[in-house]
């Protein structure tokens, strides 16, 4: 008896351990999708430990080569970080004008855009190939 309980212990402690190596590594697959110019060695982010943390991070969800709910409109302080997701059901290009930052999303795919509100203004993100605005990026002085 005693030693099936502990075969179910060990067990269970090999299932949460692919659990959570399973999560972390699909979660660095998304983020390898881009073409990131930094994380070239495809590094998984510590970012994974806090899934909670995504509420200070937009995620724009693309259907149909339209954005869910209308174009969305994210307002940012100059020098502060610009952070959003764009997950898309088909293959695009996701580009910001202004920053003219440019990066490809694979169906069904997460892309990430990470970088500093260097230029006051409103710029608008858009699905590249179909020329559909997706967001509007408010940068305050
Ligand atoms: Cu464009």
């Amino acid at each position: 008896m005693r030693d099936v309980r502990k075969l179910i212990l060990a067990l269970l402690f090999v299932a949460a351990a692919i659990a959570l190596s399973a999560c972390g590594s699909s979660d660095s697959t998304t983020t390898n999708g881009g073409a990131q110019a930094g994380a070239e060695g495809g590094k998984p982010a510590p970012e994974a430990e806090n899934p909670a943390g995504a509420d200070d991070v937009s995620t724009i969800v693309v259907k149909n080569g339209e954005p869910v709910g209308g174009v969305q409109e994210l307002e940012y302080s100059a020098g502060e970080q610009i952070r959003f997701r764009v997950t898309s059901d088909a293959a695009e290009e996701i580009h910001v004008h202004g920053y003219d930052i440019a990066k490809d999303v694979p169906a069904g795919g997460t892309v990430e855009f990470d970088f500093p509100a260097e230029l006051e203004g409103i710029y608008e993100a858009e699905l590249e190939e179909l020329g559909v605005q997706i967001a509007e990026l408010r940068i305050n002085p």
